[in-house]
């Protein structure tokens, strides 16, 4: 009896302990709300689907566009909140009527970017900002398979 409470509260410990370093490793706050993010780890699936829409024309309805390329096709799309700070911004950089970058603000400061590097329609690299320009951390999907291969953790 004895044995089996000793083993019992050994393994609560080791579990608390476990958490808690996995947590300061793994979670990170960003932008003025503080909202935890949890960074995945190397091998782990990670969902790649943009969280904005791909397609330039879901955007025509109510973003703001911009033809920076003029190339005669919007590859900048921008949305604002009723205090006209940003709130998002889609870009097209092969200028294919695909969006492929995209940047998130929280009261008009960056905070997240996702980037479709190799134009397939889905994300292989997670940005993450503090203050609008500092790098927080990044993970990175370099072959393209879904899976994450880097993760990059800076301060503070
Ligand atoms: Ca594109
Ligand atoms: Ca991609």
């Amino acid at each position: 009896m004895i044995i089996k409470n000793t083993a019992l509260v050994l393994t609560i410990t080791f579990f608390g302990c476990a958490c808690l370093s996995a947590q300061s490793a793994l979670t990170i706050n960003l932008g003025p709300s503080n909202k935890t993010v949890r960074l995945a780890g190397v091998g782990e699936k990670k969902d790649t689907k943009p969280t904005l829409p791909v397609l330039l024309d879901d955007y025509r309805s109510t973003w703001v566009l911009e033809d920076s390329a003029a190339t005669g096709k919007p590859d900048h799309a921008i949305s604002y909140d009723r205090e006209k700070k940003v709130i998002a911004e889609a870009w097209d950089l092969n200028h294919d009527g695909l969006m492929d970058s995209f940047y998130f603000y929280e009261q008009g400061v960056q905070v997240k970017q996702e980037i479709d590097s190799n134009f397939d329609g889905k994300i292989d690299i997670w940005v993450y900002l503090y203050k609008g320009n500092y790098m927080l951390a990044y993970e990175r999907d370099k072959d393209f398979d879904g899976i994450v291969d880097l993760v990059k953790r800076f301060g503070p």
